[in-house]
């Protein structure tokens, strides 16, 4: 009976806890991208989801560095070639950021609240 016992306690462990993994996969599952190619944000203006990680992706010869206008999300380190940095933007709203190394280069990320709708985008 103490086995019986122990397994059903094993079992609801085990479910438990891979409720919880397709629930942090499906959380984990927004993302866009944004490339940088020839001192230039593809998508220079890119709409997404709250939830969303944006990953920019440097294609250029020469580093580059993302930084939000009045630090509104944590800026990046250099970013060499093919050098990637990621945010994940949670709070909605328009975010102006620039190349801190050449700030001609400018990009936004326009963050909308997450809806139900959501889930079948
Ligand atoms: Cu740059």
């Amino acid at each position: 009976m103490r086995s019986v016992a122990a397994a059903l306690v094993l079992g609801a462990v085990i479910g438990t806890g891979l409720a919880g993994s397709v629930l942090v996969a499906r959380a984990q599952t927004a993302a866009a991208t944004v490339s940088i190619d020839n001192f230039t944000f593809n998508p220079q203006k890119l709409t997404v989801k709250a939830g969303t990680t944006v990953t920019w992706t440097n294609k250029d010869d020469i580093p580059h560095g993302i930084a939000a206008t009045e630090n509104a999300f944590k800026r990046s380190a250099a970013m060499d070639t093919d050098g990637t940095y990621s945010f994940t933007f949670t709070t909605a709203g328009t975010y102006q950021y620039f190349c801190y190394i050449h700030p001609h280069m400018t990009g936004t990320i326009v963050v909308e609240a997450a809806t139900g709708s959501n889930a079948t985008q």
